[in-house]
């Protein structure tokens, strides 16, 4: 055995999971079970559930089973399908990236921004380029805020303006420099032939060619976003599915704070 998630009681309950060998469960430990849907492009009928099955195994899915199959149109095949997993993975050596502020919830975060920075901290955010979804960003900086976590507008000591969708980076950028933005937030919902890695990169790009880059914190966030992402890309910090308000408040509060303190930003 190996990993400290489980306390001993937990660990007894069934001696033979092996966090270095970790492969899915459906009814009993390790049997691997996986449930998968996908559509092929051939017509409904016995060798199209055949095609499904054998893709399977290319999978590595042992005892592949088609419970569900259904026309789509004409020529496309919809499958429902179970497969046992023969891969395993070791889940005791993985090392995911990830903002590693500690969240406060929004009166905390507000004490430390009066007392360490003094000032309120300001913050322009949109979803930019032709991304049309606004839900994500107004999640995070509208007033009512998300899931029963107020979003920034609603903090004393932050001011924050959210310019909706489909934001041009040039706009964005001016109207961040405009606000005297501390922070600039990204949305970025749509990733349909990576358009999101060309607009966030794009966006990049022009802060640096116009000396910005360092003078701001710049951090973008959505369903497919995530820190190692984010990093890649030149922004300081990436938030994925699941961040409320609360995240990215301490975490811009914490990190301008320390900018300030090593003397990179001027307080
Ligand atoms: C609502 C919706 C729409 C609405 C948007 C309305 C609006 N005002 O926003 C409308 C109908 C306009 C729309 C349009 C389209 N949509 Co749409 N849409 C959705 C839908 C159903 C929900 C998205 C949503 O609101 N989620 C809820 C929010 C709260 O979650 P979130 O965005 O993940 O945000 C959270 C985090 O990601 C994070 N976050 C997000 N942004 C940021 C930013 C920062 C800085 C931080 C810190 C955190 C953060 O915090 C949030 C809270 O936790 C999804 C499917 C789904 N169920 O997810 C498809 C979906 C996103 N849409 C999709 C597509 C393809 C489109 C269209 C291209 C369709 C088309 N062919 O026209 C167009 C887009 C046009 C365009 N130019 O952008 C695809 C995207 C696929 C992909 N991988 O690219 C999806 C996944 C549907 C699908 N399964 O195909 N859509």
């Amino acid at each position: 055995m190996s990993g400290g998630l489980y306390s001993m009681e937990e660990k007894d309950f069934d001696r033979t999971l092996d966090l270095a060998k970790v492969k899915p469960y459906g009814d009993t430990m390790n049997d691997g079970k996986i449930q998968l849907s996908f559509t092929l492009p051939v017509p409904i009928g016995a060798e199209a559930e055949e095609a499904a099955k054998l893709l399977l195994k290319e999978m590595g899915l042992q005892n592949p089973m088609v419970v569900f199959s259904k026309e789509l149109t004409n020529g496309f095949t919809f499958f429902n399908c179970y497969g046992n997993c023969s891969h395993t993975v070791d889940y005791s050596n993985i090392y995911v990236p990830k903002v590693e502020t500690t969240t406060w919830d929004m009166g905390e975060t507000d004490d430390f921004i009066r007392t360490n920075i003094g000032r309120p901290i300001r913050i322009i955010g949109a979803s930019t380029g032709t991304d049309a979804h606004t839900v994500g960003i107004d999640a995070i900086m509208n007033m009512k805020g998300f899931a029963g976590h107020y979003g920034l507008e609603r903090y004393d000591m932050i001011e924050a303006l959210n310019l909706g969708s489909q934001v041009p980076n040039e706009e964005f950028i001016s109207k961040a420099l405009d606000y005297k933005a501390d922070a600039l937030l990204v949305s970025q919902t749509v990733t349909q032939k990576d358009v999101h890695i060309k607009n966030l990169t794009e966006l990049v790009e022009l802060l640096e060619a116009e000396g910005l880059r360092d003078k701001v914190i710049l951090a973008c966030g959505g369903p497919r976003i995530t820190h190692e992402l984010a990093k890649e890309l030149g922004y300081d910090a990436g938030f994925g599915a699941n961040t409320f308000a609360d995240d990215v408040a301490s975490y811009i509060a914490q990190e301008l704070h320390r900018r300030m303190e090593e003397g990179l930003v001027e307080k």
